[in-house]
């Protein structure tokens, strides 16, 4: 007798005991591999989500599983309480990977944030000169950075800040994609101690700033002894067609933040790297994680970022993304409800014209879904496309078919 839980039963135990902090697309994935996922009915589908830009080198890549499991079998777990065997050698990898003189270990993409905050400020009171607990970091309107309550005190989507004040001072809003702004945030107040930014927005839905933004903002912040922070973790490794986004403009940021695809989606494993001018400000006891730097995030960090090199999947996101944009815009040139697309690399996003039926996009989603291919709305109108980097082009084309055939249904 199979005792397998049905899809519905699944979803009901989830509704059932578990906190209603999302509204998922109604599949219940049991495995994953490469491009490919599978439901508990067997059914196959195409990830075009990627876990939000974690599963860069594919589902349970072969390479990064057998560093996750010849180290779980070893030491998974020692706290920095000791050194241990795998952490040298990761930091040693990874900051000659970068161009950095040091990396802070974490686990998630908000810790990283938050722990990119603190050495910012901290860096600002003790090498700028700026006047204890006046330190101000400037952010852009329609971030996302992740949910602390430091991070979403900083956020201009009630859906994320909404009850969770009083808020973390500190903080100043300015436009994303308006270097005017910045410059006068910066002539404005002496006490500036960096500007946060990601240098493509994904969840405000994947919004591309002009050319050269990257760049005129990193001058900006050179010209007035303040840190640029690049919040790297959804658009770094690889995912945009180069191994960071900032790459494509060639700015080096003072502090880079990565995080999902560092660990190929195996296990949470985030990072803050930086020069030792800026990380020398931080001493034993002033920052850390019990999790941070552990023997299986150092094994499978290292493992993640060796297949994106041997498998050149910067590359590969480069030239397969322009083939999606290009393939989807001439859909668009001749579609009454999908309006464009817009991205870099394998990051890209649809906007839906929804003034006819506001849950356009989600329910193409679902029609997508039943058709097999996994994608799901950010906003009401904007649906995110964004597959593993190792998706061929004979399997992109299949999408582009699956994705063409399910929008046609609708018009
Ligand atoms: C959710 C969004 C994406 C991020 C950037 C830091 C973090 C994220 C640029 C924090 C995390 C995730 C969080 C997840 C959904 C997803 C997301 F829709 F929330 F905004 F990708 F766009 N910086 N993004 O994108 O990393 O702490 O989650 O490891 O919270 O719903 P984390």
């Amino acid at each position: 007798m199979n005792n397998k839980l049905t899809a519905s039963q699944l979803i009901e135990l989830e509704n059932r005991y578990g906190a209603h902090n999302y509204h998922p697309i109604p599949v219940v994935l049991e495995r994953g591999e490469g491009v490919y996922v599978w439901d508990v009915d067997g059914k196959r589908y195409y990830d075009f989500l990627s876990a939000y830009s974690a599963v860069n080198q594919g589902h349970c890549h072969p390479r990064i599983i057998h560093a996750l499991m010849e180290q779980a079998q070893k030491l998974t777990l020692t706290s920095r309480a000791f050194y241990n065997d795998r952490l040298g050698l990761y930091e040693e990898y990874a900051t000659q990977y970068f161009g950095y003189d040091k990396l802070l270990p974490m686990n998630t993409g908000a810790e990283a944030v938050e722990t990119a905050l603190k050495l910012c400020r901290k860096w600002a009171y003790e090498k700028k000169g700026v006047a204890e607990e006046q330190a101000t970091i400037i952010v852009c309107e329609g971030n996302f950075h992740g949910r602390t309550i430091s991070i979403v005190s900083f956020s201009v989507d009630p859906d994320a800040y909404g009850g969770y004040g009083p808020y973390t001072p500190g903080f100043k809003v300015i436009p994303y994609n308006d270097v005017e702004a910045l410059k006068q945030a910066l002539l404005e107040n002496p006490n500036i101690a960096g500007f946060l930014v990601e240098p493509i927005q994904g969840e405000a839905g994947v919004y591309v700033p002009d050319d050269g933004y990257l760049k005129a903002c990193y001058d900006l912040c050179k010209e007035h002894n303040v840190l640029f922070i690049a919040d790297e973790v959804q658009t770094g490794i690889a995912r945009t067609g180069k191994l960071l986004a900032c790459d494509h403009e060639g700015v080096h940021p003072d502090i880079l933040i990565l995080g999902k695809a560092l660990s190929g989606g195996v296990c949470p494993v985030s990072a803050v790297l930086a020069d030792d001018a800026i990380m020398d400000v931080m001493h034993p006891g002033q920052h850390g994680s019990t999790f941070g730097g552990n023997p299986i995030a150092a094994s499978v960090a290292i493992a993640a970022l060796e297949v994106v090199k041997d498998e050149e999947l910067a590359l590969n996101a480069d030239r397969l993304g322009s083939l999606f944009r290009m393939e989807i815009q001439n859909y668009c040139n001749t579609s009454n409800i999908a309006l464009s697309v817009r991205g870099k690399g394998l990051l890209n996003a649809l906007i839906i014209n929804n003034d006819k039926q506001k849950d356009l996009a989600w329910d193409i989603c679902l029609k997508l879904a039943e058709n097999g291919l996994l994608a799901k709305p950010t906003h009401t109108n904007i649906i995110r496309f964004a597959p593993p980097l190792v998706i061929t082009e004979v399997q992109l084309y299949r999408c582009l078919d699956i994705i063409n055939r399910t929008i046609a249904a609708f018009e």
